[in-house]
């Protein structure tokens, strides 16, 4: 058996993280043989909630899991941490502006940045779950200047997932036979997912994803709306924000980005470097290939007219997104 990781997930009582540290505990995320400690944080008045989880987590009797640390300190929780999965996050209240949310969000990735920068390995991996994610991962990694800039990333995985299934089930195969759809830009309704590089196994066939469907139609209105607008969706059945699924894409995330992609493209918010025209500096959903623990940009594809205005309208909404957050921080 390997040492022990240290993993940290935040928001800990929460309901993504219900699922999501079962997950981490169980091997899914750092494979079969890789023992993990588990750092838990959440707010102090959450510690009472917290301990339920820890106790349910002892009678899973889950052979990985070497330990238990709940705490409400940053500089607890971030102490050693190989990984970080960022979920904790304030919810939208009634009657509350998307400028108040941004504001109070994008202090607490604040405050987590400067704890990471502290007491944080300078290897650690961070996933940003909680929203705004991309903004909140770009804020996280400005107040950890000592931590490369590559180590942050924020969460478009689950929208990845669900455009595979749509076409999967679309087109009638199993959705492991769907693959390189891709998520552009921002964990928002103007994010853009992107199937005209998709491909899809059909009997013994690779086929593209657009031949195979037919319908332009269809890629370019339904399929992309249908994505985008999956969580209220989700909400609007279940009376609670994806957590299951959310959770699931939290840990293929970071499997993939530990563990490699192999010969499929994933879709992760990066700090841009400005490829296909997009704003520098902002964390911007791209496709990937990971392989060493590093990601690298899919680079060399062809941006249609289409594909052109929606890059440009999330990555707009992106620069405006980080000219706010850097305004809050400033107080
Ligand atoms: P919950 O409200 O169930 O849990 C959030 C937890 O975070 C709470 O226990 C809360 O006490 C804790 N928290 C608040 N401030 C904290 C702080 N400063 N430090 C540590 N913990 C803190 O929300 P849940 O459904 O788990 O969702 C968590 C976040 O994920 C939300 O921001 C949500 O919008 C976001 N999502 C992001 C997705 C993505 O694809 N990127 C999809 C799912 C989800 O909507």
């Amino acid at each position: 058996m390997a040492e022990p990781v240290k993993v940290v997930v935040t928001g800990a009582a929460g309901q993504i993280a219900y699922s999501l540290i079962y997950q981490i505990a169980s091997g899914a995320v750092f494979g079969p043989n890789q023992p993990v400690y588990l750092h838990l944080l959440d707010i102090a008045p959450m510690m009472g909630v917290l301990e339920g989880v820890v106790m349910e987590l002892a009678d899973c009797a889950l052979p990985l899991l070497t330990g238990v640390l709940p705490t409400f300190k940053p500089e607890e929780a971030f102490k050693d941490v190989v990984a970080a999965f960022l979920v904790g996050a304030m919810p939208r209240k009634e009657g509350m502006e998307r400028k108040d949310l941004l504001a109070a969000n994008v202090r607490i990735f604040k405050e987590q940045g400067q704890a990471m920068d502290k007491v944080a390995r300078k290897d650690v991996k961070v996933l940003v779950v909680g929203n705004p994610a991309n903004t909140n991962a770009l804020i996280c990694s400005k107040y950890a200047p000592s931590i490369p800039k590559e180590n942050f990333t924020a969460m478009t995985r689950l929208d990845q997932n669900r455009a595979q299934s749509q076409l999967a089930a679309k087109i009638g195969v199993p959705v492991q036979n769907v693959k390189n759809v891709i998520i552009w830009g921002n964990h928002s309704s103007t994010q853009f997912p992107d199937a005209s590089n998709a491909v899809v196994t059909v009997g013994n066939t690779q086929k593209a994803v657009p031949a195979a469907i037919n319908d332009d139609s269809y890629l370019n209105s339904t399929f992309i709306t249908t994505v985008q607008k999956r969580g209220a969706a989700v909400i609007a059945a279940r009376k609670m924000s994806s957590a299951l699924s959310a959770a699931k894409a939290a840990s293929d995330h970071m499997r993939d980005w530990f563990l490699g992609s192999g010969d499929r493209w994933v879709s992760m918010g990066v700090v841009s470097d400005g490829s296909y025209g997009t704003p520098r500096d902002v964390v911007f959903s791209f496709p990937v290939t990971t392989a060493n623990g590093k990601w690298k940009i899919v680079q060399g594809l062809t941006i249609s007219d289409f594909a052109r205005k929606m890059l440009d309208a999330t990555g707009k909404e992106l620069a405006e997104e980080k000219q706010e957050a850097l305004d809050v921080c400033k107080d």
